[in-house]
């Protein structure tokens, strides 16, 4: 635990409606702006191919690493509060989305099933728009085991590239 009580934790964002790129940014800012969390490192833009149902537009993903006083349930709370501001649109599952802040991990929180958020996320060491940003600011983290290099080192990366890299480009959508 780091000093006032505040632990890590990473977050993966996303999304392929409108400006996704802006939305993350949007969304990263306003988690920034809580006076119980801080956005402590953001990866580079990947522009990704659509995972679980393919017929559907390419997405923008990021990760995240945070600092906050919230504990794991409450930090997701704080993600889906952002979320039906930013007034998320979501059909169906795994389908097109606006905006998507998911809880990866957590700072001290081996494992969690609560019914409203399972850690380390499920799917997360399978997802190559997940592993590709989070190696970027988290190489060596361990889950399940094994490091993020480790897993993305075994997971299909067609497709991916890189979309934006500038330093700080979140903070370029401070509403
Ligand atoms: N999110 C999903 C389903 N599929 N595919 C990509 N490339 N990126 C995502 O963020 C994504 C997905 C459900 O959350
Ligand atoms: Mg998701
Ligand atoms: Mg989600």
């Amino acid at each position: 635990m780091t000093a006032g009580g505040m632990r890590k934790a990473w977050l993966g964002l996303g999304g392929n409606i409108g400006d996704p790129v802006a939305a993350m940014g949007r969304a990263l800012c306003a988690l920034d702006e809580r006076a119980d969390t801080r956005v402590v490192a953001v990866s580079s833009v990947y522009r990704t191919p659509p995972w679980g149902k393919t017929d559907q537009d390419w997405f923008h993903n990021a990760c995240a690493e945070v600092e906050t006083t919230l504990a794991p349930v409450a930090l997701l709370e704080a993600c889906l509060n952002i979320e039906r501001q930013m007034k998320r649109q979501r059909a169906e599952r795994w389908g097109p989305r606006t905006i998507d802040i998911d809880v990866l991990l957590f700072e001290g929180v081996e494992a969690l099933q609560d019914p409203a958020l399972t850690l380390p996320h499920p799917r997360m060491t399978e997802r190559a728009f997940v592993l590709v940003p989070l190696a970027e600011i988290a190489p060596g983290l361990k889950v399940n085991g094994r490091t993020i290099t480790e897993w993305r080192a075994d997971c299909d990366l067609s497709g991916i590239e890189k979309a934006r890299d500038d330093a700080g480009w979140w903070k370029r959508f401070k509403g």
